[in-house]
């Protein structure tokens, strides 16, 4: 990769940037493709990055409807975290945590990952013992994992309400000191740039309208800058899923809900970690420009629309000023939705479908901002070999038929 000094900078700067080169190409799609990625977020671009550099496979397009990034992966309010119950989640997250962990390096690009932890409050006895089990899960699959007092948490976090006449009192928490934050954004344009620097090509202002399947085979797609043959079709449009389903004779067993979040106006440093309470349906950080990013649970009814209703706000700060009374005096800033792809187990579908060559990647809900690498690392597995990679095996569609569900709704924690 070519290095800018800040000589270059300043000349780019006075000549408004008119040489500088753009970080990715913006190509007319090709006829065909050896795959097709449908949907520029970070999973599918990281998929299309792993395709490229794990398995060779450079003729490869990334087609998105609007702009990369400009659905849920820049929407989220970017919490990472592998401490999962069940041993097929947790490996799953935990894969995509040892990514996060080389990820600027591997991309040379700072996608701003803060291992500052993350900690999940419990408010009542039965909420501690299944802190204290997934503590003891994570720890049995090798994930750093404890549990903490209130006097520790009291230390840690001097702005958190642990007093115990408080209406929901905090009892303690889980703590995973690796969990923390990174930049959305810096995501997308970090497998964005890597992707395309190995052959792929990002095509933007790009909406699949049609899936062609003939004989029980996908066969390419049809979309508003023409159709585009291929034979291996992955689809990861997250809040979309069904729809593009729908396109190809399939049905999902998923829902569409929005999830909003807030930001507040910027503040002096406060918080220098990530907390979380399922209790009472709130989590909060801060992010480097100061402004407190705050989250709550999706909005009950489904729909389309990335915006949501008024209660949910009321809801979610109420419980962070229960936590939080220091910060009734803050005023917010912003507010948007995502839609988010709910299953039914709160687990992903990452999964071959009965169309031969059509792949689906799905169902991360609330949750699988933290799993970009890892998600388009096992999802580059399962196209290029037509079969899953053993970490994203349990979580075929077969498992809505067979059973054997991953109930994850205890970790999905919050938003769910
Ligand atoms: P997206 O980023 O939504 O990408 C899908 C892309 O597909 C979109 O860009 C869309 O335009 C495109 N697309 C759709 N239809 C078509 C079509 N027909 N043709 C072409 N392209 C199409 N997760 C966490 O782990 N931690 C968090 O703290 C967290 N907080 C969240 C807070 C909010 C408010 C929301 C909404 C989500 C949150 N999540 C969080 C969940 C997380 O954002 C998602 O699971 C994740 O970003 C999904 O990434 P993706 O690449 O699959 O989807
Ligand atoms: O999955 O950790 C998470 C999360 C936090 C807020 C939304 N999702």
């Amino acid at each position: 990769m070519k290095k800018y000094s800040a000589y270059s900078l300043l000349r780019n700067a006075l000549s408004h940037n008119r040489n500088w080169r753009t970080a990715w190409r913006s190509p007319e799609p090709k006829k065909s493709y050896d795959a097709i990625v449908v949907g520029g977020g970070g999973h599918g671009l990281a998929t299309a990055y792993y395709l490229a550099k794990n398995h060779g496979m450079r003729n490869v397009a990334v087609l998105e409807k609007g702009w990369i990034g400009g659905g849920n992966t820049g929407r989220n309010t970017t919490i990472v975290r592998s401490n999962y119950l069940w041993t097929e989640a947790a490996l799953l997250y935990e894969k995509s945590m040892q990514l996060w962990e080389g990820l600027s390096q591997d991309l040379n690009y700072n996608v701003m990952f803060s291992q500052r932890g993350v900690y999940n409050l419990g408010h009542s006895l039965q909420d501690m013992r299944d802190i204290e089990r997934r503590v003891n899960a994570n720890r049995l699959n090798g994930i750093d994992a404890e549990v903490v007092g209130t006097a520790e948490l009291a230390k840690a976090i001097p702005c958190l309400n642990v007093s115990s006449d408080s209406r929901y009192p905090v009892l303690g928490a889980s703590l995973q000191r690796r969990g923390g934050v990174a930049r959305h954004d810096a995501v997308a344009w970090g497998f964005a740039r890597a992707a395309d620097a190995l052959g792929v090509d990002i095509v933007e202002q790009c909406a699949v309208t049609d899936i062609d399947v003939r004989g029980g085979k996908a066969v390419g797609v049809q979309t508003t800058r023409g159709p585009i043959a291929s034979d291996r079709i992955g689809v990861v449009v997250a809040g979309h899923a069904g729809v593009l389903a729908k396109m190809a004779g399939l049905r999902l067993p998923i829902e569409s809900h929005p999830l909003q979040a807030f930001v507040s106006e910027p503040i002096r440093p406060v918080l220098d970690t990530v907390v979380m309470s399922g209790a009472v349906h709130g989590y909060i950080s801060q992010s480097d420009k100061g402004e407190l990013v705050i989250g709550a649970g999706i909005d009950a009814y489904n729909g389309y629309g990335q915006r949501g209703s008024f209660p949910v706000i009321e809801h979610a700060l109420q419980a962070i000023v229960e936590l939080f009374p220091v910060f009734s005096r803050v005023r917010m800033l912003r507010l948007w939705g995502g839609i988010v792809d709910v299953a039914p187990d709160a687990c992903p579908i990452l999964s071959k479908t009965p169309v031969e060559g059509l792949y689906f990647n799905c169902g991360w809900g609330t949750g699988g901002f933290k799993a970009t690498p890892g998600s388009g690392w096992v999802f580059a597995h399962t196209m290029a070999h037509d079969e899953a990679h053993q970490l994203n095996a349990p979580f075929s569609l077969e498992r809505f038929a067979t059973g054997a569900l991953v109930d994850e709704h205890g970790a999905a924690a919050v938003a769910h």
